[in-house]
This record gives structure tokens, C-alpha cells and sequence, in this order.
């Protein structure tokens, strides 16, 4: 255990080319420790606030300095530099030097990162790898839930769904895993040049092609998966991240293709697509702002597959507890950036495992070499990560530390609770 002797934050770049902060904490015994903050592009409502300078002939207003300068001077002055924090005690520091509900103050760019360096010295000091410090021996590598298709928000084609993923959930290690998911990129890819369609890629490294219709996109990936020489349904599941509140507008979920849908047409809809395609998860299907739409699509679909919070829970516990007595889907997704600190996305990560509900570490849109997400699923056991597609080094950074992990723990070590028994045939 040591004492802080340093911190040190920068503005770097992220995958989109927008600023984000880099921040470098030192400890006395001389471990450094690095994090990288990422970045939404559909973000929840209330997730904790990300500071930017907003100053508009700089960096488009995107710039952070200011809260590097928070970081640099405010943050580093208030840290007591005789004393031995822990993760939490830190944590705690920085909640309350905040002071806000949702981390407006110092922002939760900045808060995330100091948690995150402070993670990675700890790490280094204590000698062992950073999954090791998150929990004491239940270690299991992820299922990759990988996006293929990028639509929404994260890519200029006519796709109303953000994310259309492949879930290689029937391999019996990681590394297998992900060989399958490469070689159904691979094959993506020629189906899509057959077809005369784009294959630029998205935010997230999948293709973002423009295609008619949903139905369309998960046809074209249904083809890719057989040309590889997988099963759908059997070896390789879907998955999609509807990332609906992006087009949840008075009451209705507004297609690009003109239908509308009150929240029982859309459940009617989603329940069509997933008897009609081997789909195991939803992500977004209902609005943030549509619990009553939640509540109903749990109803319909959740012992059927797995049904994701992501914009309505933001990785709060209070909201996840609020959700769970409610009904309101059956996993959540967890990105740190969303509520701010370390400690409180583990303390959303017990609530979840506590009261059954599944849990995925997850990316954000805009990424960086940060492989935090990567260690963080193993040493919570997760079972899942959602990071992106097989092709950007910002995606790819993550599934290569799970591999050097792999290559510690062993190949027995994957999906080891195997998280989506309940809803497979
Ligand atoms: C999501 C994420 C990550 P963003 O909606 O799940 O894929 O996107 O970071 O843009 O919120
Ligand atoms: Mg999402």
C-alpha cells in the first residue's frame, strides 16, 4: 500500500478524433498507473455529466482543458498525501469533492480519470494484474458481443438500430470465440461487396453500410455466419443494441422507413424479430423515457432472452434498484463513464449479481488503447464485453488483453457461469 505522490492529466485524442483526458497518478513506491477516459455518443439522459471546454473556435468545443486543469490543480491539491487510500477511500474523495448528483462539478471525465490511474498503480504495486484486483479468485473470460453492423448514432446510413452484434456464445474458450467472430467479419465483408454495398466502417469498426431494413441487415449476417462455416443459432447467436431512445419521440418509436409504433407495437415488432432470427439479446429495445414500455417488454420477452438496460439504468445503482423492483428488463449494462468512479460501477455490478440480473462490461462509441473494460469483465465475471467490432485498434486493443489474459488463466477460464443458460434451446 502507498501514498500518492503525483497526478498528472493531458488532453489526448479518442477514436473520433475528439480530446478526451489522459490522466498518469504516481504512488510513493514509484508504480504508475495510466486511465483513458472514453466517450458516448448516445447517451443516457442521466448518466454523470462529461465536462468539455464548449468553446466553440477550439476543438469544435470540444476540448477538455478545463477539466485537466481540475485535475492538475483542485483534485491533486485536496488529496492528503500522507495518507494510504484504497480505491474506494479515493473514490469517495472525489464524490464528495464533487459534491453534485451527477458529478457536474469537477465532470465525470475527470473523476473517471484519476479512478482509473489510481486502479492501474495499485495494480502495478501490488504486482499483479489489474483483473486480480477487482475480486478475489472468480475469474471467467467474456463472451464477445460484437458489432458487426453499425447504425444510429454511430454511423451515416439508414439504420435505425445502433448496433447489430454476433454473440459466438457455443466455443469452449475465448480465443475460439473470437477466430469465429473474425472469420464472420471476413465473410461479412465479401457478402456485402457481392451485394454492391459499402464496407466503411462505423464508430464502432463494424460496416455501416446502407440497408433497406433491419430484417435486411440480420439476412445479410445470418448469410456471412453460414459462409464462415458456423451455425446460427447453435455456435453463433444475434444480438442488437436498439438503442431505441434515439428515435422514441411523443410517444411513438418513429422507423426511418416512415412506421410508427406505440410501446405494445414495438414490443409486438421486437418479439417478431427475435422468434423470426436466433436473437439471445436486446439492448435499448424501450426508451428511457418509456418504463411503462420496459415493463411491458419484460413481461413479453424476458424469459425468452436477455434484455439490456443501458440508457434507463446509466450503471446507477439507485436507478438499477429502482428497475429491479420494478421488473424492468434482466441485465444492465455497466460503463464506468457513465456514473464516474470505479467503486460505485462495482457497487452497481453487486446489486445487479445480487438480485440475478446479468451484467456486460461494455466500450463507449468513442474509445482509446484503454483496456480497462477488458480486465474489469474478467475479475467481475461478467461473462460478456461489448466492445466493438473485429476490425480499429481501439476495438481490437480490448479483445487482444483479453487473449494476454487467456494466456495467464487458461483456456478453462471462459464464461464460466455460462450467463445465458436460461435463455438457450
Ligand atoms: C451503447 C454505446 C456503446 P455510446 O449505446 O451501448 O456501444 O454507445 O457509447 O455511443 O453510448
Ligand atoms: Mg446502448
Amino acid at each position: 500500500m502507498s501514498k500518492i505522490q503525483a497526478i498528472t492529466a493531458r488532453q489526448i485524442l479518442d477514436s473520433r478524433g475528439n480530446p478526451t483526458i489522459e490522466v498518469d497518478l504516481v504512488l510513493d513506491c514509484g508504480s504508475i498507473g495510466r486511465g483513458i477516459v472514453p466517450s458516448g455518443a448516445s447517451t443516457g439522459k442521466l448518466e454523470a455529466l462529461e465536462l468539455r471546454d464548449k468553446n466553440d473556435s477550439i476543438y469544435l468545443g470540444q476540448s477538455v482543458y478545463e477539466s485537466v486543469n481540475k485535475i492538475n490543480n483542485d483534485i491533486f491539491k485536496n488529496i492528503d498525501k500522507k495518507q494510504i487510500y484504497t480505491q474506494e477511500s479515493l473514490d469517495q474523495l472525489l464524490i464528495k469533492l464533487d459534491g453534485t448528483e451527477n458529478k457536474s462539478k469537477l465532470g465525470a471525465n475527470s473523476i473517471l480519470g484519476v479512478s482509473l490511474a489510481f486502479a492501474w498503480a495499485i495494480s502495478a504495486s501490488q504486482k499483479i494484474p489489474l483483473y486480480k484486483t477487482f475480486s478475489a479468485n472468480d475469474y471467467s473470460l467474456p463472451v464477445p458481443m460484437m458489432n458487426i453492423i453499425n447504425g444510429g448514432a454511430h454511423a451515416n446510413n439508414n439504420l435505425d438500430f445502433q448496433e447489430f452484434m454476433i454473440l459466438p456464445i457455443g466455443f469452449d474458450s475465448f480465443s475460439e470465440c473470437l477466430r469465429a467472430g473474425v472469420e464472420i467479419f471476413h465473410n461479412l465483408k465479401s457478402c456485402l461487396n457481392k451485394l454492391s454495398m459499402s464496407t466503411a466502417v462505423g464508430d464502432e469498426g463494424g460496416f455501416a453500410p446502407n440497408i433497406a431494413s433491419n430484417e435486411e441487415a440480420l439476412d445479410i449476417i445470418i448469410d456471412a455466419i453460414q459462409s464462415a462455416g458456423y451455425k446460427p443459432g447453435k455456435e453463433v447467436y444475434l444480438g442488437l443494441d436498439v438503442a431505441s431512445s434515439e428515435f422514441f419521440n411523443n410517444g411513438k418509436y418513429i422507423l426511418s422507413n416512415g412506421k410508427e409504433y406505440d410501446n405494445h407495437g414495438f414490443c409486438q415488432y421486437l418479439g417478431e424479430l427475435s422468434s423470426k432470427y436466433p436473437i439471445i439479446t436486446i439492448e435499448d429495445g424501450m426508451s428511457e423515457d418509456d418504463w411503462k414500455g420496459w415493463s411491458m417488454l419484460t413481461k413479453q420477452l424476458g424469459d425468452k432472452l436477455q434484455l439490456v438496460g443501458d440508457d434507463v439504468f446509466v450503471t446507477n445503482p439507485k436507478i438499477l434498484n429502482k428497475g429491479i423492483k420494478e421488473n424492468i428488463g434482466n441485465a444492465i449494462l455497466i460503463k464506468f463513464n457513465q456514473i464516474g468512479t470505479i467503486t460505485e460501477t462495482l457497487e452497481t455490478i453487486n446489486l445487479a449479481k445480487k438480485n440475478n440480473y446479468n451484467y456486460i462490461i461494455s466500450h463507449r462509441s468513442g474509445e482509446t488503447e484503454d483496456v480497462t473494460i477488458a480486465d474489469l469483465s474478467v475479475g467481475t465475471a461478467s461473462g460478456q464485453i461489448k466492445t466493438g467490432s473485429l476490425s480499429r485498434s481501439d476495438r481490437t486493443a480490448k479483445y487482444n488483453q483479453l487473449l494476454r489474459i487467456e494466456d495467464e488463466l487458461g483456456q478453462n477460464s471462459f464464461n464460466k457461469h455460462n450467463v445465458f443458460k436460461r435463455w438457450m434451446k
